[in-house]
């Protein structure tokens, strides 16, 4: 899967990615992620972006005219992919706006753009961006939850991570595996490793009978104990 990342600030989505699982599944070729710089599709010498909102009011907008350009920019590069792998021509690129007035961020929705070939995230700066631009490129308006952050570049990384996990090869079989039997909507059951007791603390024994269906009996009861304790709105 290819994410295609619209920034101001390309290294600070880059440095993050590289690192741990998605760093090492782009090193795999299994993932790859570009941050394009908006700021190279100035239109003028001081390489300026922003600027005042119509109307007035706080703060400065992120004008229309460079984040087209670093749009159209990915989107010819990949139609033209699209082409020469003699693909179908007519499937969209979704095209996702970070923002607070997005619907919230859920796994069923990492789950459906873990679909997609590729998927282009427009993070916005200052105040927000030129209405006239989204109307035109923007499919998709996702938030990470109801809280304000200064950019999109971290949301974006939220989203790239929940759906990097879910792409094959992205995770170890193991773990993948392991998480498709816990697609219902409960909390993790507690885990135990090594030393069998810890500041006076054992692990619990069916842990350590070797008896599977007893060992999975206990999880699925701890993960409702838990659920219900600490996320009771999952269980309605
Ligand atoms: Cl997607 N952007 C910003 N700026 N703040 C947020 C958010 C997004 N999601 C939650 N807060």
């Amino acid at each position: 899967m290819n994410f295609h990342i619209l920034t101001l600030f390309p290294d600070m989505v880059m440095n993050g990615l590289n690192t741990s699982i998605t760093g090492r599944a782009i090193e795999a070729g299994i993932l790859s992620v570009e941050a394009v710089n908006i700021r190279d599709y100035a239109n003028n010498k001081h390489l300026k972006v922003d600027d005042y909102p119509y109307g007035g009011g706080a703060g400065m907008l992120m004008q229309a005219e460079p984040v087209y350009g670093a749009y159209e920019a990915v989107a010819k590069h990949i139609q033209k992919k699209r082409e020469t792998e003699g693909q179908v021509q007519s499937q969209k690129i979704r095209v996702v706006y970070l923002t607070p007035q997005g619907a919230t961020f859920t796994q069923r929705m990492a789950e459906e753009y873990a679909q997609e070939e590729d998927l282009i995230l427009l993070c916005g700066h200052y105040e927000g961006i030129d209405e006239r631009v989204l109307e035109e490129i923007v499919t998709d308006y996702v938030s990470i939850g109801d809280y304000v952050l200064t950019g999109g570049e971290l949301p974006a990384m939220v989203m790239i991570d929940a759906i990097s996990r879910l792409v094959p090869g992205v995770l170890s079989n193991e773990v993948s595996a392991e998480f498709e039997s816990f697609q219902d909507d409960l909390l993790e059951y507690p885990q135990y490793s090594r030393p069998e007791e810890w500041h006076g603390k054992k692990v619990p024994e069916v842990l350590l009978s070797g008896h599977h269906a007893n060992i999975d009996r206990w999880r699925r009861e701890q993960s409702l104990i838990r659920t219900r304790e600490r996320r009771p709105d999952l269980l309605k």
